[in-house]
């Protein structure tokens, strides 16, 4: 134990239940790490229905067309072609710590597959931030999970992150990311949870295998889906459930004067969403 003074109007943390301490890791550093969520053998046959959905855009969109739009390796939107994929939205070890940073009305932004092909340079492995915004909110206003679904080692390219740089504005120096950055090693079925603000990148693929993931962005209710998942997903979820809130159907902008004045229970963006 390290020992703190204390002072007057100053808060301390406090860390009751390991959720507590997640919460903490978000808030300060930008990331933690949920480990071991699902087995080895429920990551595997993720990987193979990712491969087999991978094909599948490959054949509609083309390869060649995916590395001109630098998506080469990215599954949009699984859980629009497998309903398996929900069980990662709604993953209750996850939601825990995603409420209590996020708030329970949070909503899916994005759900992709990421397959990073043996020694290809992915568009993801360049740092960014996934809620690319030039401002800082006092609030997280998007959070990021990312499954590993394979080992994510040094030698398959597992993800590197810049801790602490989602609290400033500043784009950080090449010195500082050299200095601090951090490859985030983890399990298959493991889960890194972080501040999309927070400056990361993949790392390379220097293996003979694929290297899969799958990356989910949820954000407050007020900001826009990447794709528009309630027109996207209209008739294959039943909006009148906890999956259909997740998915964004709870908090649809009305279309007209009308469904703005409609009754509060009828409101396509429903009271007490944020
Ligand atoms: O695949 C990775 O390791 C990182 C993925 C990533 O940065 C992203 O999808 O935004």
């Amino acid at each position: 134990m390290f020992p703190y003074q204390t002072f007057v109007d100053m808060e301390k943390s406090r860390v009751t239940s390991p959720i507590d301490l997640h919460v903490e890791n978000v808030l300060r550093r930008g990331y933690t790490v949920l480990e071991n969520l699902i087995s080895p053998e429920e990551c595997e046959d993720y990987c193979q229905r990712l491969d087999v959905l991978w094909d599948r855009q490959v054949a509609e969109f083309g390869d060649e067309r995916l590395r001109q739009l630098k998506d080469h390796g990215i599954v949009r939107c699984p859980l629009s072609q497998d309903r398996k994929f929900t069980e990662l939205v709604m993953h209750p070890r996850v939601l825990e710590v995603l409420d209590r940073v996020l708030g329970s009305t949070a909503i899916l932004h994005l759900q992709n597959g990421i397959v990073v092909h043996p020694t290809t340079v992915h568009q993801q492995s360049l740092f960014h931030r996934d809620f690319a915004k030039s401002f800082i909110s006092n609030h997280p206003l998007s959070i990021n999970v990312l499954w590993a679904m394979r080992p994510f080692t040094k030698e398959t390219g597992a993800t590197w992150v810049v801790p602490g740089t989602h609290n400033t504005q500043l784009v950080p120096s090449d010195e500082y990311t050299e200095a601090n950055a951090v490859q985030l090693e983890a399990s298959p079925g493991s889960a890194v949870l972080f501040d999309s603000m927070l400056w990361h990148g993949g790392g390379q693929n220097k293996t003979d295998r694929r290297r899969h993931a799958v990356n989910h962005q949820y954000t407050k209710p007020f900001i826009k889906q990447q794709i528009d998942l309630p027109v996207l997903l209209a008739g294959m979820y039943d909006p009148e459930t906890p999956l259909g809130q997740k998915l964004g159907f709870w908090a649809i902008p009305p279309k007209s004067i009308a469904e703005f004045r409609a009754d509060p229970d009828k409101r396509t963006y429903r009271p007490g969403q944020g």
